[in-house]
């Protein structure tokens, strides 16, 4: 009788030792990880600071500067501002502060390209106000944001690639659906902020005109001229060029409640799960295929790609979540940190350089949030320290331009403060972001929903 009892029982005990067993592991790799990425963060501003001050970006080997046009539009301390509120570095954020509300302007005659400008600095920008409260901030997105509205103004509402800050004239026809699709988020916050619905019509507008000119497949390609609305590379993935315009659609439904973009989202989605998708032998991917006919071209997956496994928790798609970031994971492995394009099929590299891109952990910090499964800790444990072993320099932090022979390159992109290391801080710190609240945009700078 005693003994069948404790059969009985025995299962039960054993979950709970084991569930005891994963919290005490859980406590012990967040207390121990969380400070560390924090001083690393430290590491790299430091070497902003010293070499790079009031400039774009650190050249961490040179120990030099790289300004992106003619006048700095400091991509970095915009870019690492709110990372640095989000991890409580209070004397670090006020000098970065200072540094922006004195000398940022965008008052020159500059032309910058209007996606990566809107995702770094108007998405930095408008997170900093949220964040912080000073009306200074709201004042220079808002100044930002009418100098690149220009670029919607092309026959098809979709916008051009570059933008004079000045003069307002455009260029780039030929352009692609991750710079149509990525704009929402901050043109619509910025519409809600200023009550102004301008800039939330336009973003949206280019959106719906991008989705309207999917395949019959339901597929978007690679290029499209916005003059003509014509596409030219047909090539359909979720790589560089078309990735977060995927994101954005459900992103945008996520902040704004926009029942259009829910269906926009829905329907591409199962048409990328219907056709990208791949199940091979070396795992699950999302390789290359003809927008038009589903036929694959390709078998290539790469670091950009790795945002999918987040996207896809995100929406509730565990199972293909989790068998995609196992496969990213194997990708990070293969050679010990990951490189931009992997031929899946093969395992073999087909560009070796490392940006120090976020994608891969900012999924994992999706997949404990909503799976809370210690082994998603473990893997940010494993990028965090390929990271410092291979990247890592006295200046700050080092692109890679061989993950097979970990040579060096000489830069430190700015998302490497906005996502890499706030992605990693809050893998170990999830409590730190409600996200029934807030919507991180593709720069990782958290919007809030306070309307
Ligand atoms: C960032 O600027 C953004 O995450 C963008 O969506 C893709 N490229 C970089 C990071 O890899």
């Amino acid at each position: 009788m005693k003994s069948n009892r404790l059969r009985l029982l025995l299962p039960v005990l054993l979950m709970y030792a084991v569930s005891g067993c994963q919290k005490q592991q859980t406590q012990v790799v967040t207390s121990e990880l969380a400070p560390q990425i924090k001083n690393e963060f430290l590491h790299a501003w430091q070497g902003y600071k010293t070499h790079a001050w009031g400039h774009d970006e650190l050249k961490p080997l040179s120990k030099g500067h790289r300004d992106w046009h003619s006048v700095p539009l400091l991509m970095t301390p915009v870019d690492a501002f709110d990372t640095m509120l989000l991890m409580g570095l209070k004397t670090e954020a006020e000098e970065a502060r200072e540094l922006i509300l004195n000398q940022l302007s965008f008052d020159h005659d500059i032309t910058v390209k209007n996606f990566e400008i809107t995702i770094r600095m108007l998405g930095g920008l408008l997170s900093a106000y949220q964040l912080d409260g000073d009306e200074r901030f709201l004042r220079l997105a808002i100044d930002l944001g009418q100098r690149l509205l220009p670029v919607f103004n092309s026959p098809t509402g979709m916008p051009y690639t570059f933008v004079n800050l000045k003069t307002g004239a455009v260029s780039g026809a030929v352009t692609n659906p991750a710079e149509i699709g990525t704009l929402l988020l901050e043109f619509g916050t910025l519409s809600k902020l200023t009550e102004n619905p301008a800039y939330y019509t336009a973003a949206k507008k280019a959106l719906v005109e991008l989705y309207n000119r999917r395949s019959p497949l339901g597929l978007v390609g690679t290029t499209i001229n916005v003059d003509t609305g014509q596409w030219g590379d047909p090539s359909s993935h979720i790589s560089g060029m078309i990735d977060s315009y995927y994101e954005y659609l459900f992103k945008a439904w996520k902040l704004f409640d926009d029942a259009e973009c829910k269906t926009m989202w829905e329907t591409s989605i199962a048409a990328v799960n219907q056709y990208v998708a791949d199940e091979v032998d070396s795992g699950f991917w999302y390789g290359r295929v003809d927008m038009n006919t589903g036929a694959r071209t390709g078998r290539y997956f790469g670091s950009l790609d790795a945002f999918f496994p987040g996207l896809l928790i995100y929406a509730g798609d565990r199972p293909r979540a989790e068998k995609l970031q196992a496969s990213c994971h194997k990708m990070w492995t293969l050679h010990g940190i990951e490189p931009e394009m992997l031929d899946y099929s093969s395992m073999k590299v087909t560009a070796a350089n490392y940006e120090l891109r976020p994608e891969i952990i900012e999924s994992a910090f999706y997949l404990y949030t909503f799976t809370k499964d210690p082994k998603y800790l473990e893997m940010g444990r494993t990028f965090f320290e390929s990271l410092r072993q291979y990247c890592r320099t006295d200046a700050g932090y080092a692109a890679l331009n061989s993950v097979i022979s970990k040579e060096k390159k000489d830069s430190m992109e700015s998302f490497f403060l906005a996502e890499t290391m706030k992605y990693l801080y809050l893998l170990y710190t999830p409590e730190t972001v409600d996200l029934q609240k807030v919507v991180f945009n593709t720069e990782a700078h958290p919007l809030q929903r306070t309307w």
